[in-house]
């Protein structure tokens, strides 16, 4: 098979498709980030990165010390390329502005430098999601306001998943494409070029240790699955449960299926867990373009209009007939 490199499928998408060079240099930045930030997880302990950092991120969570590496060395990639003029991180309360001495550029970046943090030191896979947005115009003083799009406005979207294979996953908006590290080379190979999911699933993905505390369509929904044959799905499914959505995600594209992180009431406040700019945005961005859908059980969620730079939704992704289904509950 003929293989092409991450840089020639950006080349051959400006000549053929008019990708703005400067948005293929912003996704190579990315994707230097990405293979330096797999460099350091598969050195894990060997490279001192396992463990606590001391810290606490926006959310109240605790910082890993391979979260604060990853967030860094994403900054730093992406601030060189010259092409962005904002940053939102999940590793970072405020938005991130460009250093004077840096050049800015006409796109907005949003990232969760590294995704399933709790299987870090576990050894278990992990991954970098990212999400890029048109700014409306190319400043130094950009504010949250700045990101207040909803995720149809994306121009590109992805994530890197560091398992048994290093692989780089993006969209541009026509279809989904599948980059695998060559460890020899140091080079992202494109492995599969055309990612659909399949309409139907035999696989669904929830953390059921949360069921008494989700509402009533979910409740429904989920136990539906669980009857099985026996129920009125009249077939059989099986489950999956990494605790990182880029793992999900990327089992869906491969084999099919759906992952659900419903809203629960353990927290009324808030509307999910997941975060919509840098998780579900740029998950669902990729779902839609292989073919598959994305809802918070009531919209799909790129249309949910954001409010603030961390705000969360439920996520109700993969195959369609899955989606519309539970989604079909929530509006009974
Ligand atoms: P962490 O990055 O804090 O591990 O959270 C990962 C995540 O945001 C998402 O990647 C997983 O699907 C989900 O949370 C797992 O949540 P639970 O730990 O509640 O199952």
């Amino acid at each position: 098979m003929s293989t092409i490199s991450l840089s020639q499928y950006l080349a051959r998408e400006e000549v053929q498709h008019g990708l703005d060079p400067q948005l293929s240099r912003l996704l190579t930045g990315v994707s230097e980030a990405c293979k330096n930030i797999a460099w350091l997880v598969h050195s894990g302990a060997l490279a001192g990165v396992l463990g606590l950092a001391g810290s606490e991120n926006v959310q109240g969570e605790d910082q890993k010390k391979l979260d604060i590496i990853s967030n860094d060395i994403f900054v730093d990639a992406v601030a060189q390329t010259g092409t962005v003029c904002g940053m939102v991180s999940e590793e970072i309360p405020e938005v991130i502005r460009i250093a004077d001495n840096l050049p800015i550029g006409p796109y907005l970046i949003c990232f969760d430098p590294l995704d399933g943090s709790s299987n870090i030191d576990i050894n278990v896979s992990i991954g970098s999601i990212f999400s890029v947005l048109p700014a409306k115009e190319a400043k130094r003083d950009v504010t949250d306001d700045d990101f207040m799009q909803t995720g149809e406005h994306q121009v590109a979207a992805g994530y890197c998943m560091y398992g048994p294979q290093t692989q780089l996953v993006i969209t541009l908006g026509r279809g989904v494409a599948m980059f695998t590290l060559d460890p020899k080379t140091g080079t992202f190979v494109l492995t599969n070029e055309d990612v659909k999911v399949a309409r139907e699933a035999k696989e669904f993905a929830i953390n059921c240790s949360n069921m008494r505390h989700w509402e009533a369509p979910v409740k429904r929904y989920v136990a539906e699955l669980l009857e099985g044959k026996t129920g009125v799905r009249g077939k059989d499914f099986n489950m999956r449960w990494v605790a990182a959505m880029v793992a999900e995600v990327h089992r869906i594209l491969q084999r099919g299926g759906i992952f659900m992180y419903p809203r629960d009431n353990r927290d009324l406040s808030k509307p999910g867990k997941l975060r919509l700019l840098y998780e579900a945005n740029p998950m669902s961005f990729l779902m839609e373009n292989a073919g598959a859908a994305a809802t918070n059980g009531h919209q799909r969620i790129l249309t949910v209009q954001p409010e603030k730079i961390h705000q969360r939704v439920a996520v109700f992704l993969g195959a369609a007939e899955e989606v519309e289904t539970v989604t079909s509950y929530h509006a009974e």
